[in-house]
């Protein structure tokens, strides 16, 4: 006979433990679009102990919706060799060009990350950052629907020797780190440059140079690069975010070690 409180204690229990285990981290990722799970990924199966945030439901981001609600993405070559890592191959369109359907494609991402051991919280946003010797130390938390509802509910706090601000087009944590604390961030003047309007190309290749630690402590990937560097906007070509993801844990790894 099932037990309903059995099922109850069952969640809680495991919930608690799984939350209570990334109190202490080396890396926290916040967003879960291709840039965060791809950086998860890479630092988890490097061995790291490693946990993602994301305020919404269901994890991916920007990919699940393709281009403009049409459920196909494009990656170029650049990407094929990250695509080929999750054991994703997009199906030839042109020369150079992939498509892939978004919702395996974001499927994939998700399922080789947490196999890989990334530990991935949902409905858990990211209001604002520890700070320790000048340094960001950590991420200040409260579930997603605190912010959405507008509701005054203190927070919760874990630390990370590293936090990626994956976060996509409004960069929320090198922005709450400007806004609150007035530093100035490895960047062109200082400050968030702002994303620029649309040039693909260009936009791909600056997404991965973006990528880079802006502040000590603070790395940013995909969209939230570009939006905190001057970036350029691509659209739904995803290479350029994969490539980005890898960086980051590439240089996340390096200062780690
Ligand atoms: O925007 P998003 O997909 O991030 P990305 O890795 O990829 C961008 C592309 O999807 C696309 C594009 C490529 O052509 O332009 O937009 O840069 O995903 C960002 C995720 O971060 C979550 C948000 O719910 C989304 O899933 N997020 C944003 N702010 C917070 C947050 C926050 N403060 N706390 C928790 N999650």
């Amino acid at each position: 006979m099932l037990n309903e409180v059995t099922i109850s204690t069952a969640i809680i229990n495991r919930y608690m433990t799984k939350l209570t285990s990334a109190l202490d981290l080396d890396v926290a990722i916040v967003g879960g679009g291709p840039s965060g799970l791809v950086a998860g990924y890479y630092l988890a199966k490097a061995g790291r102990k490693v946990a993602l945030f994301d305020r919404k439901l269901s994890i991916g981001g920007g990919i699940w919706g393709g281009g403009m609600m049409f459920n196909e993405i494009v990656v170029q070559e650049a990407g094929a060799a990250v695509l080929a890592e999750f054991g994703l191959a997009g199906s030839p369109f042109e020369p150079g060009y992939y498509t892939l359907d978004s919702v395996y494609t974001t499927a994939t991402l998700v399922h080789k990350a947490m196999a890989a051991g990334l530990l991935i919280f949902n409905l858990i946003g990211v209001d604002d950052v520890v700070i320790k010797d000048e340094r960001v130390a950590g991420l200040v938390i409260n579930w997603g629907a605190v912010s959405t509802l507008g509701w005054h509910i203190d927070p919760l706090t874990l630390f990370a020797r590293y936090v990626l601000d994956a976060t996509g087009h409004d960069a929320e944590i090198a922005s709450v780190l400007v806004r609150k604390m007035g530093v100035r961030l490895n960047t062109e003047t200082g400050g968030l440059v702002g994303e620029k309007s649309m040039a693909a190309e260009r936009a791909e290749r600056e997404t991965v140079t973006n990528t880079r630690e802006v502040y000590p402590g603070l790395f940013v990937s995909g969209m939230a690069a570009n939006a905190v560097c001057g970036g350029y906007r691509m659209g739904p070509v995803f290479g350029g975010m994969l490539l980005s993801g890898k960086r980051a844990a590439e240089s996340i790894l390096e200062g780690l070690a």
